[in-house]
């Protein structure tokens, strides 16, 4: 069975008078593929990724909620391997939604619920809002964990993070300086810069064109390649693969958002090609 025949009644195509599109399965809410208005594929999504919703999707852009990376909970937390269910759907935007569950509650104790609205325009927007339901507050992390697609990584470069200070998981969470100003991925990648600006792009992404994301409320960026050995130890990706793609995610987890009771937290990216 193929990916598209697989998952044919679940996909949600958004289309703009531009000619572009967008991709999103309710199976985590993620959007799958965007083509640009020149019928460029800006999003990179494996060929071996499980699309039969036993577990997470590897490519695309992934919700990361209510925990980032590993921890107590499953990794990247709770709701990338949920159905979401679909709130409004015009044209060019939809709106998913996914509250707490017995199978949320019995890793988590907390009830919440979230959303997550795709609109394309010129650009891809989502928003990502998370509202505290229950009776006490909770803490968390959250993420957008966007899987650019690149002709190759040895020719892309990420632009916006020179001089920041990140935290390098690849040595064991040692504190580094990103010395120059134009980041370039030569070797497997995985970091977080705290307190990032507002937004960064990736040069050279496909073709000479750029793919930018801006983003004013998540603050954290991360920037992931696995590389050949990485990708190597991945079942559900091909090893030269980690050449076309790039992990740069707006992310919430230097400090993770304490929600009080009521509460809404909303995170948003517009992502754009230029
Ligand atoms: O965002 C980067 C990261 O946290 C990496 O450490 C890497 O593990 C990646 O996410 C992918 O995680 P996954 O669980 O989807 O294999």
């Amino acid at each position: 069975m193929t990916r598209s025949e697989h998952h044919g009644d679940d996909i949600i195509t958004l289309t703009h008078p531009s000619g572009s599109t967008a991709n999103i399965t309710s199976f985590g809410a993620q959007v799958l593929s965007w083509i640009d208005a020149e019928g460029r594929e800006r999003l990179y999504l494996s060929r071996h990724a499980d699309m039969d919703g036993g577990s997470a999707i590897r490519g695309g852009i992934p919700v990361i909620f209510p925990q980032f990376g590993t921890g107590p909970l499953p990794k990247h937390g709770l709701i990338r391997t949920r159905r979401w269910s679909v709130l409004k759907h015009t044209e060019s935007s939809v709106t998913l939604q996914i509250s707490d569950d017995d199978v949320t509650r019995a890793l988590w104790p907390y009830p919440f619920r979230a959303e997550l609205e795709v609109e394309l325009t010129e650009t891809l927007r989502l928003q990502f809002s998370v509202e505290n339901t229950g009776e006490s507050h909770f803490d968390f992390s959250a993420a957008l964990h966007n899987y650019f697609a690149v002709d190759s990584v040895e020719v892309a470069s990420v632009l916006g993070l020179g001089g920041l200070e990140y935290v390098d998981k690849v040595t064991g969470g040692a504190q580094r300086a990103e010395s120059d100003a134009r980041l370039q991925v030569v070797s497997q990648t995985d970091r977080i810069y705290p307190a990032g600006p507002r937004q960064v792009s990736i040069q050279n992404a496909v073709g000479t064109s750029s793919t930018a994301i801006a983003t004013s409320d998540f603050g954290d960026w991360v920037v992931w390649n696995p590389w050949l050995d990485g990708s190597t130890a991945l079942a559900d990706m091909e090893p030269s693969d980690y050449r076309h793609m790039l992990c740069v995610e707006a992310a919430r987890v230097a400090e993770p958002v304490r929600l009080a009771p009521k509460e809404v937290w909303i995170g948003a990216e517009v992502i754009s090609v230029s």
